[in-house]
Formats: C-alpha cells, structure tokens, sequence
C-alpha cells in the first residue's frame, strides 16, 4: 500500500510528512467487522504505529476490512480512497485527524472467495473481528458454539463459501494448514469475557466439525489473545457529516466520532508479527482478566444499565441520562457500591477514581450516543455485564438492589410497548422469544419471571438456587410496570439511601 491522499487533499501535517508516502506495505491485518468501532479504534493504533514504523524504517501494515453484511462501509469508504477522519471530543473540545491504514473493503456476502483470499495471502498475519457479541454464534452462558445457528449450519456445509466470522477463520485456517502456510493470530476486539480463549474454543468446537486433524492443528498453532478495548464510538449520524463538512470544509462519509479517551491491552500471545502497537499506547500484557473485568462490569455493566432506565424514563441520549440527578445518583450506587467491590483491581486502578472517570466520559455531549443503540442485543451482554455480577453478589450474600433494578428495566424493555403505549422496536436475536414470554404470562408476575429465569441461554442455571435473585427481580419488574420507571426509580432511591456509599 502507498500512503494515499483524500481527493480534495485534507492532510494534516503529520500526513504530508514525505518520508511516509512510499513506503510499501509488509504486513496485513484481515480484520471481519468494518464498523464505526474499528475505524475509531484498531486503525487508529495501526495508523499511529505505521507512522513510527515509516521513520524508522519498520514493516508498514496495511488493514484489508471486511464487511460481513452490506456494502454501505465499502461504497463510503472506497471512493475516498480508504481514508477517513476520526473526531474525537472531551469536555475542552474536539479534533479531528486523518486516519490511512485501511488499504480496501471487501464485501463478504457479494464474494466470499475474495475475503478468504486475503485470509490466505502469505503477509497475512492477523485476522481480527469487531462483529459484536452475536457475531460469536455462541451460547454466551456455556461458552459454546451454537450449533442450532442456521448461519452456522450454512457454514458447515458450505465451508468454501461462508457467511460467519467463524466459519470464515475455520475455511482460512484450513487452507493455510493445507499449503502449509503459518496460521494466523486470531484477535477478537469485542466485549466478550475472555475474548480470546471464548472465540478459541468456538473456533475448534466448529473446526473438530469439519476434521478432527485440524481442530489440533489450530489448537497448536493459531493464537487467540484475549484483549480488552474501550473507546465509546456512536454510530455516525447524516447530521454528524454535516457538521462535520461545515466545519472543516469537505464532506467525509466514512467519518466517524468519539470521545478521547481510548484503551487497548492485549495479551501477548501471538504467532509472528504485531504492529508495533505498544509504541502507540497499547498496553501488550501477560493477562488481561482484571482489566477486562473492570471493564465488562463497569463499563458496559452501567452503560446497559443506564440505556435501558434511561430508555424507559424517556431519554434518547446517554448525556441527557447524565444530567438527571436521579438517574445519577441510580447509577454512582450501582457502579460504586455494588459493581466495584466484586472486582480485583488491576495493579495501579483505583476503582473509585475509574467509577468517577467513566461517569465523566458518559457525560460528554459532544457524542450524541443513543441509549436505543446500546440497549440492542441485551440478550447476548446482560449476562456478562450485569448477571456474574450478580452471582457474585449473591454469592457473599451482599445487597442487589441496583443490578436487579437495571435486569428488571432491561425485561421491561424487551416488552417491546413504552410507557405511552408506543411499540419499542426491540433489536435483539431473542426479542421474540422474550416478548412471547411476556404475552404468555403478563398477567402473572410470578410465573413470568420463573419464565425468564429458565431461559439458560440467558440466566445461568445457578442463579435459581438463590431465592433472594427471584425475590428482588420479581419486586423491581413489578413496581416498574405497576408505577412506571421514573416513580419505580424513585422508590429504589429511597430504598438506597438507607445504605452507606
Ligand atoms: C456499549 C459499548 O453499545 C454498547 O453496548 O456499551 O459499545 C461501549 O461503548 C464500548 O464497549 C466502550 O468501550
């Protein structure tokens, strides 16, 4: 790849940097998943890494993205060449800057073979995946690969022509053990505990399908680090490229919007060559667990949490949850009280401190991020976000009310109606089995909640044996459709204030 120019030239100084423009590429990234996420995060650190790497005459990487889905990544991306800005805001301001380490965008559904031939190309030394929870295929509560997934039944049958992240590795993988290539990292940028050893053991379950031999080989040689990722990236509104083209004079489709902060650890466990990412902040470490722990609990843990009350009470946007004092005083205790003390810090985080952060960076106003937009897909984040939580709660037999608050406005979500009578339209692989649920037994709050609590899928089955887990979500489900979120949120308040933060 040459380092190439927007057409109507918007460089910023770093990019007119001569020394940069003919450097060749020598390594590749596949990654699956050309979401707004990617282009704010992972390309931006690959971005970053290349410019020292052209300085020092180190390998450049190029990133060949993939759209798993539609072609709307590609058709605004491609024609400007493959660069885009990113904007990033805090609260003195925002920037933004170019961003040139995607080289192409290939468009799964539309060629298959093309996809696996970048797989499969010798300077391909990562394939790593944004493809949200779902993405995974998997029984986010087992940890399995499931099998009942029609794509995944296409894949097993089709595997030179698939349509899964997973059955995309799996077909690459077994080429490259056929032409005894080097397997490949495989790097799994999505909030899922243990990334890395989760997507691990769905690749096998689904290679052992395949053949036995190369179930072991890729057991043997792929690598799959787990890592943690945190950067809060909104989707791109038409309105944001607006803006954004009065501002600065041209008009970006692929532009995307973020905040300032952004983190990445990663485990080090690779085959052959990284980008030299830990030169650009990554933090490249022996074990990810307790921050991605902080994280997946904290993070995403109050950010479901604050999307699904915030929904119900009204509010479109994560900032407008922000400046109610009541929805923030909910959201301290949850995070403070109960989500904090069930976490071992990783050496040098000051848990309370990275509480107070995370409610500043919800407050940015600046991102516009919709609290629609994180409560999609509940059924495939609340058990990690919200429900181990809870099992270690109840655990060491210590107070739920928040965690089971939030559970219970993520169910009342799912009922798919708002306080007002208007449809939600509910985004999720399990919306209608969990609005069948509640059409069954919505006139009996006892057997609706027994009804949800044996979804295994969702609710693991321990959490049954305890009776105070039932006890409390039946109170909270109860009270918010009997009062509604806002008087129900009140009436958690008042509970609340009789425990010591
Ligand atoms: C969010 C995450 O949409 C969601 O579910 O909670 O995408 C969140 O913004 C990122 O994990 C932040 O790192």
């Amino acid at each position: 790849m040459q380092f190439k120019r927007l057409n109507n030239a918007i460089v910023t100084e770093k990019y007119s940097d001569e020394s940069l423009r003919d450097q060749k590429t020598s390594a590749t990234i596949v990654h699956l998943g050309i979401g707004a996420f990617h282009r704010a995060h992972q390309a931006v650190y690959t971005n970053n890494a290349n410019f020292l790497a052209a300085q020092a005459a180190e390998d450049i990487w190029s990133i060949v993205a993939v759209s798993l889905r539609s072609a709307t990544v590609r058709e605004q991306l491609v024609p400007q060449d493959c660069f885009y800005n990113v904007v990033e805001s805090d609260v003195s301001g925002s920037n933004r800057f170019l961003v040139s380490a995607i080289e192409n965008v290939l468009v799964a559904p539309e060629n298959p073979q093309a996809v696996l031939n970048a797989m499969c190309a010798e300077t391909t030394q990562i394939v790593s995946l944004t493809v949200t929870e779902k993405g995974y295929c998997h029984d986010v509560v087992s940890g399995d690969l499931n099998l009942q997934n029609v794509d995944i039944q296409h894949d097993l049958a089709n595997s030179s022509s698939p349509k899964t992240a997973i059955g995309f590795i799996v077909a690459a993988l077994k080429y490259r053990h056929d032409n005894a290539l080097p397997a490949f990292t495989v790097l799994s940028c999505d909030n899922l505990p243990s990334n890395g050893k989760t997507l691990a053991k769905i690749v096998l379950q689904f290679a052992e399908k395949i053949h036995p031999a190369l179930a072991a080989w890729i057991e043997q040689q792929a690598k799959f680090p787990n890592t943690m990722i945190d950067r809060i990236v909104p989707a791109t509104t038409a309105d944001d490229i607006d803006k954004f083209s009065q501002r600065y004079g041209y008009h970006d489709l692929a532009m995307v919007k973020t905040e300032r902060f952004s983190q990445w650890v990663i485990e080090d466990n690779f085959v052959g060559k990284r980008p030299a990412w830990q030169k650009v902040g990554v933090n490249i470490v022996k074990d990810v667990d307790a921050y991605e722990n902080a994280k997946l609990r904290l993070l995403n843990g109050a950010h479901s949490s604050l999307a699904y009350v915030g929904y119900l009470t009204g509010l479109d946007f994560v900032h407008q949850v922000m400046e109610n004092p009541e929805l923030t005083r909910f959201l301290t205790h949850l995070m403070k009280v109960e989500i904090a003390p069930t976490i071992v810090a990783p050496e040098g985080l000051d848990l309370q401190k990275y509480c107070d952060d995370l409610l500043q960076r919800f407050s940015n106003p600046e991102l516009h991020h919709r609290t629609y937009q994180i409560a999609m897909d509940g059924s495939q984040k609340v058990p990690q976000r919200l429900l181990h939580t809870v099992e270690y709660k109840l655990k060491n037999n210590q107070a739920i009310d928040a965690l089971s608050f939030a559970i219970a406005g993520w169910l009342r979500y799912t009922m798919g109606v708002n306080e007002s009578g208007v449809a939600i339209e509910v985004q999720d692989p399990r919306a209608e089995q969990l609005a069948s649920i509640y059409k069954q037994h919505a006139n009996n709050l006892e057997d609706l909640i027994d009804a949800y609590l044996s979804v295994h899928s969702i609710f693991p089955e321990n959490l049954q044996s305890y009776p105070a887990f039932k006890e409390s979500l039946s109170y909270w489900v109860g009270l918010i459709l009997e009062l509604g979120a806002k008087a129900a949120l009140a009436k958690l308040l008042e509970r609340l204030n009789n425990v010591a933060e």
